[in-house]
């Protein structure tokens, strides 16, 4: 580190608690599901081709490219917002306020989380490098917090670790952090607090590089992974659970997660930044990928490695790039099994279904469905996790995972189903398993137009889409972006 880049720093310190008076809760800003309006990206120069070109050798010489003249694009976060900056004698000064935020996974599905600047998780700083950044902390939470700037090079001062940096920044207080940039890639903030970062406190940190990076990439985007556990109608995320039954990309679960858009053709980076308790192996469909930067910054382009599955593992970032050469929707997701559903609760199936099941009485644990000494039906246990005693166990003993509504009550739902089926269904080792659930018309925003009816019914959990879109429809969909015009598939008819 140079003397110039130490050059800092007038410490503005604990500021008075007056100016920020009441903790009120906010509503996140990013529920409406809110893009920015096309932002008239450079298209590719290159007509769009039909077949792929080859990226799946190596990366191209240098030599071969002149792509570096071409502007930087700005890093899209689907459902979350940017901070916006103002400039201070060539500075740029930024806001972030820690507070208590009620946001959405799903439609139906509401979380007080905390988060800054009314988002769960916090918006994006997006800047360049050799920026000088000040970026003023206000503290809305009822306890003391800091901030951390995860992979940035500051000085010790500024580094966001309570008492060994810095000093707490008591309810009602600022701090003022500020340092010079002399670094690219995907970095991410967040509270030095373990149980805050759970509770969702990290925002994405992304600096461009002072010239862009090669090969030229037209569509960047950034995704935060993260997890909750959420029991049933307990609306306050257990930060002490070891196990999460809510996986979350930039805060929306699927299918509530925005589709990325793509112009068939376009080179694409994913930022993809993990916070939580679990590492996730996130898979894409129809394309390879190179993995080209980390935490640390950019991969020099020789230890690129293809793949379609990059484990981001907690604390790290991975740059990822491919060529959008296949029309399609195509899933991004994590492959965890677990990490692919929605509202997963082991072994409490009852509670949700009127009538059944006795009052919880456990611990987290039974709450969350994890066994820890006995059978799940012994009559201690049974009430615990909220399941019937008696001959009222005998659904239960018929089934793995998931209790099947009796016969009564399929009759008054209005199935049809032969008792006969559903007895033979019942004796098959294992079932039943997944259950699907469309939610279409609850999720329906511009960038799901012309999926088809009933898309949402596979997606949950850690997932989102790309849509890799020919030019025609790219364009429709970016015009209703423009008008907001919202249109749910209907099943039957096909749009052209
Ligand atoms: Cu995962």
């Amino acid at each position: 580190m140079s003397d110039s880049r130490r050059d800092f720093l007038k410490k503005s310190g604990l500021l008075g608690a007056g100016m920020l008076a009441g903790g009120g809760i906010v509503s996140a800003q990013h529920q409406g599901h809110i893009h920015p309006p096309e932002k008239k990206a450079p298209p590719p120069k290159q007509a769009t081709p039909k077949k792929a070109p080859a990226r799946r050798e190596a990366p191209a010489q240098k030599s071969e490219r002149r792509e570096e003249t071409r502007p930087i694009v700005p890093v899209e976060t689907p459902d979350l917002p940017k901070v916006p900056f103002t400039l201070d004698n060539g500075v740029k000064v930024f806001h972030l306020t820690a507070e208590v935020v009620k946001t959405q996974l799903v439609p139906g599905k509401e979380m007080y989380g905390w988060g800054y600047n009314g988002s769960v998780p916090g918006p994006m700083i997006e800047v360049n490098e050799g920026d000088r950044v000040r970026i003023i902390h206000h503290n809305k939470l009822p306890e003391p917090t800091t901030i951390h700037w995860h992979g940035l090079e500051v000085p010790p001062e500024m580094d966001g670790v309570p008492f060994i940096s810095q000093p707490m920044i008591e309810p009602g207080a600022s701090f003022t952090y500020e340092f010079t940039l002399n670094q690219n890639g995907t970095f991410f903030y967040h509270s030095h607090g373990a149980m805050q970062e759970m509770m969702g406190m990290i925002g994405l940190f992304v600096i461009h590089p002072k010239t862009p990076n090669t090969p030229y990439c037209h569509r960047d985007f950034g995704l935060i992974l993260q997890e909750w556990a959420l029991l049933p109608n307990n609306p306050v995320p257990n930060s002490m659970a070891m196990e999460f039954n809510w996986l979350t990309i930039n805060g929306k679960a699927g299918p509530a997660t925005t589709p990325m858009l793509v112009r068939q053709g376009e080179r694409v980076r994913l930022r993809i930044v993990n916070l939580g308790m679990d590492h996730h192996p996130m898979h894409i469909h129809g394309h390879q990928f190179f993995v080209t930067g980390t935490e640390g910054g950019r991969i020099p382009e020789t230890a690129w490695y293809p793949g379609n599955t990059v484990l981001v593992g907690v604390a790290q970032s991975r740059d990822v790039e491919f060529d959008a050469v296949h029309v399609g929707n195509w899933m991004f997701h994590c492959h965890l099994p677990h990490h692919m559903m929605n509202q997963m609760i082991s072994m409490v199936g009852p509670m949700s279904r009127a009538g059944h099941g006795t009052q919880t009485g456990g611990g987290m644990e039974e709450g969350m469905g994890i066994v820890r000494q006995g059978h799940a039906l012994s009559e201690d246990m049974a009430p615990k996790f909220g399941r019937g005693m008696g001959d009222t166990t005998e659904r239960d003993r018929n089934t793995s995972n998931i209790v099947g509504p009796t016969q009564q009550q399929q009759q008054h739902q209005g199935h049809q189903m032969n008792p006969q089926d559903e007895a033979q269904k019942k004796r098959v080792p294992g079932y039943p398993q997944d259950m699907m659930m469309i939610m279409d018309k609850e999720v329906a925003k511009p960038h799901t137009y012309g999926l088809p009816p009933g898309w949402t019914a596979s997606m949950m959990g850690m997932m989102t889409l790309v849509r890799v879109l020919p030019p025609k429809e790219y364009d429709e969909i970016q015009r209703r972006i423009r008008e907001g015009i919202v249109e749910a598939p209907t099943p039957g008819h096909k749009h052209d």
